[in-house]
């Protein structure tokens, strides 16, 4: 068929595929999120409703794009990483990046009701997005760390924020004067002596965010599936990158299977469809923990109370507070 003579205009658009070999990210962030939490009496500093439904977002977008080996979520923001090697969109990123994101944002919405039931969102949410690609492993985990970081500095500052305005009966600005460049150590004195909070023992969802990656699970008829499963863990330390070698290595899955793993999805319902996870215990393995998306409570490990890595990193470091 001959070109139209329009059809020129098409050579105004540019080339944005990615560079090859690298790890490509995508960070979405609520817009104004200050404003839409507030506007829906979101709980203060941490709504779990809230995160269920960002994590429930992000499972919906790791489902249907199969190449994001791993999605990490806190507050307003998630983070999902496409295998370096990817060749989707041939990896244009305009593509890429529009994609995600939209999806994100219509899967937060399509999920509201169901797991706000009865509280009516009252406009449409949007997040910004950018795309940003790593050349090594180490870039890629830094990256990483630096979000799970994140969370840790804004939630002991938020958590003390909260605790003096609601319970201290300080006004905003007070507390946030009372805060101003305290360290993560008096921080953690503050909430001990004047509201008898243990940071430690504040939940871990709170203090590290949501990790999703793929594991093999079985289905209920004795068959393993594919699916994203949920973790609280600390990935800022090696270990959890020891326990889970395949998601940098781009190697084959690997089961989610503790050896009690059979009695204790007894225990439990049964993983129905990749898109359900279900809560399941850690067996010997006590390092992180698998969140049931239904519910978001956590299984308690009474030797997780302990500083991790990730922890003991930022808290020696930090010099910054934020809200
Ligand atoms: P932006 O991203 O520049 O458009 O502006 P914001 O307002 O979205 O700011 P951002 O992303 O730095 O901070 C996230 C906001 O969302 C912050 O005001 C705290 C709020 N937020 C996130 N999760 C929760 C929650 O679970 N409960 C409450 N009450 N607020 C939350
Ligand atoms: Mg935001
Ligand atoms: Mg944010």
């Amino acid at each position: 068929m001959a070109k139209s003579k329009f059809e020129y205009v098409k050579e105004f658009e540019q080339d944005d595929n990615c560079l090859p070999n690298c790890w490509i990210v995508i960070r979405i962030d609520g817009r104004n999120f200050s404003r839409f939490c507030e506007t829906h009496q979101f709980v203060k500093p941490n709504d779990v409703a809230a995160l269920e439904l960002m994590n429930r977002s992000a499972i919906t977008v790791m489902e249907d794009f199969k190449e994001i080996i791993l999605g990490f979520g806190q507050s307003d923001e998630y983070s999902f990483v496409f295998r370096k090697d990817t060749q989707l969109y041939k990896r244009r990123a305009s593509k890429l990046l529009s994609n995600v994101n939209s999806l994100f944002a219509s899967a937060y919405v399509y999920y509201w009701p169901r797991i706000f039931r009865g509280k009516e969102l009252y406009y449409p949410p949007s997040f910004d997005a950018r795309i940003i690609l790593y050349p090594t492993d180490k870039n890629l985990r830094d990256y990483l760390a630096w979000r799970q970081a994140d969370v840790h500095v804004n939630n002991l500052y938020n958590t003390c924020f909260w605790n003096l305005v609601l319970k201290g009966k300080l006004t905003p600005s007070q507390a946030e004067e009372k805060l101003r460049g305290t360290l993560a150590s008096h921080k953690n004195e503050l909430l001990f002596q004047e509201f008898g909070i243990n940071y430690n023992n504040e939940p871990q969802l709170f203090r590290k965010g949501t990790t999703l990656i793929r594991k093999l699970v079985p289905d209920g008829s004795g068959r393993l599936k594919p699916a994203v499963v949920p973790l609280v863990d600390d990935i800022i330390g090696d270990r959890f990158w020891k326990e889970n070698p395949e998601v940098i290595g781009l190697k084959s899955l690997t089961t989610y299977q503790p050896p009690n793993l059979v009695n204790s999805i007894k225990n439990t319902k049964s993983v129905s469809t990749p898109s359900s996870p279900t809560t399941m215990k850690h067996g010997n393995n006590i390092s992180s923990q698998v969140i049931n998306m239904n519910s978001m409570k956590e299984e308690v490990d009474p030797n997780r109370n302990r500083e991790t890595d990730g922890d003991r990193m930022q808290c020696e470091s930090e010099h910054i507070c934020r809200r």
